[in-house]
């Protein structure tokens, strides 16, 4: 079984999220989703809409995906590689280059981001209506 794994906060869910979410499972077979705790938001100066146990219930809930589990921390991805014995990490590719240290553990996978859509957009453009 091919394992592949992804970070992010997935706030306000769009089509970038599932497009992203739906190229990481045709990379393996069992796609595993780290979603970022509302603590682990603090740290990286975001403010999430939804609570983690609502973005949880969310991405649980999306076809392409097998297991959510927390992202609390930055340093946490080489124990979940290794725990969960991931061949392969996938991240939109704002992204490249920084998870590179994991090839060590893992292949690394970098895909083009969705244009036009963020969770930022969606938030500036509600603000207008
Ligand atoms: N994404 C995308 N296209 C978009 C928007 C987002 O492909 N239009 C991707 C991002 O590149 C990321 C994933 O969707 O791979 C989740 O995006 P965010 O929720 O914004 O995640 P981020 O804040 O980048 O957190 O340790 C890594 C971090 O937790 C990533």
């Amino acid at each position: 079984m091919k394992k592949v794994i992804t970070y992010g906060t997935f706030d306000l869910l769009h089509t970038g999220h599932i497009n992203l979410l739906r190229r990481a499972k045709e990379i393996g077979d069992f796609l595993i989703v780290a979603v970022s705790t509302d603590e682990f938001n603090d740290l990286k100066g975001k403010k999430a809409y939804y609570t983690f146990e609502q973005r949880k219930a969310i991405l649980e809930a999306i076809r392409y995906v097998d297991l959510v589990i927390p992202e609390y921390s930055w340093e946490q991805k080489v124990e979940d590689v290794k725990k969960y014995d991931v061949d392969v990490l996938v991240m939109g590719d704002d992204w490249k280059g920084k998870f590179d240290f994991l090839k060590e553990y893992c292949d690394v996978c970098y895909l083009p981001r969705t244009v036009g859509i963020s969770t930022t957009k969606t938030k500036m453009d509600l603000n207008k209506v």
